[in-house]
């Protein structure tokens, strides 16, 4: 059970920040009403929220996910793989020092924790544009040391590893097509996305109860399969900027 999420703040500067969408403008009144109702969710959930003010000089910073990776024993904090995030992670080691032993990914390693998906003492990395190899094997050795398995996967499709999968309870992963015959998830159930939902792959798991993105019907069928509680939030401006559910916050 996650008991605490960190979230922080967009800046009203947000759409300075990396994108590749097609998907136009996003406005700022919009996503703050989104993200106000991303954090209601994560309070009836259960989950207590520590809120971090908005950083203008990183327009990605409310795309806290990236900036480290939580497990029960550690809090790693990463080194984000593109430059203008470099620096995000400092005010977050701060906060998560109050709840956890930090250790840190050094230079010349990088990694984003949207590359990262832990499922119970499973941990999955992905190389990427923003995980490096060296990022990659320093996360593993230091979750290896606390017992964790960890494999290394080539992310070739889409931004993160956490953009095309994901862990939706049930031992089931949530995957589009290109990740679907990785025999590395042989072990689980698979639900595969049809190309036009892949974006849906970004389904974000909270104690027990799925938060997927609103608006795809073909998947929110799919996954009620599972019979969890599936909460509906329209993160269209979120979207714009390459983000999903999962990058919004840490949880712990
Ligand atoms: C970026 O390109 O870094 C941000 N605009 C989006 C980051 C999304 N984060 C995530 O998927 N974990």
């Amino acid at each position: 059970m996650y008991t605490h999420a960190i979230v922080r703040k967009p800046a009203s500067n947000f759409s300075e920040g990396l994108t590749t969408s097609q998907l136009g403008k996003p406005s700022f009144e919009l996503l703050q009403i989104q993200h106000s109702a991303y954090i209601r969710t994560l309070e009836k959930l259960g989950l207590s929220i520590t809120v971090l003010p908005a950083l203008p000089d990183y327009p990605d910073a409310y795309f806290v996910e990236d900036t480290a990776v939580v497990a029960q024993e550690v809090a790693v904090i990463t080194n984000p793989g593109a430059p203008s995030r470099q620096g995000e992670e400092k005010s977050i080691q701060e906060a998560l020092s109050e709840h956890k032993k930090i250790e840190n990914i050094l230079t010349p390693g990088t990694v984003d924790g949207g590359d990262v998906l832990m499922v119970g003492r499973h941990i999955f990395i992905g190389i990427s544009e923003r995980t490096n190899e060296e990022g990659a094997q320093q996360l593993s050795d230091l979750y290896q040391s606390f017992g964790y398995s960890c494999h290394i996967i080539p992310v070739g499709d889409g931004l993160h590893l956490k953009s095309s999968v994901n862990y939706v309870g049930r031992n089931t992963l949530l995957l589009t097509q290109p990740f679907q015959h990785l025999s590395l998830f042989d072990d689980f159930d698979k639900i595969v996305l049809e190309d036009t939902e892949s974006y849906v792959a970004n389904t974000l798991w909270v104690n027990d109860t799925l938060i997927m993105p609103a608006g795809f019907a073909n998947t929110k069928d799919k996954l009620s399969r599972l019979n969890l509680p599936i909460i509906e939030l329209d993160v269209s401006e979120v979207m714009k900027m390459d983000g999903g559910l999962t990058c919004l916050s840490l949880r712990f």
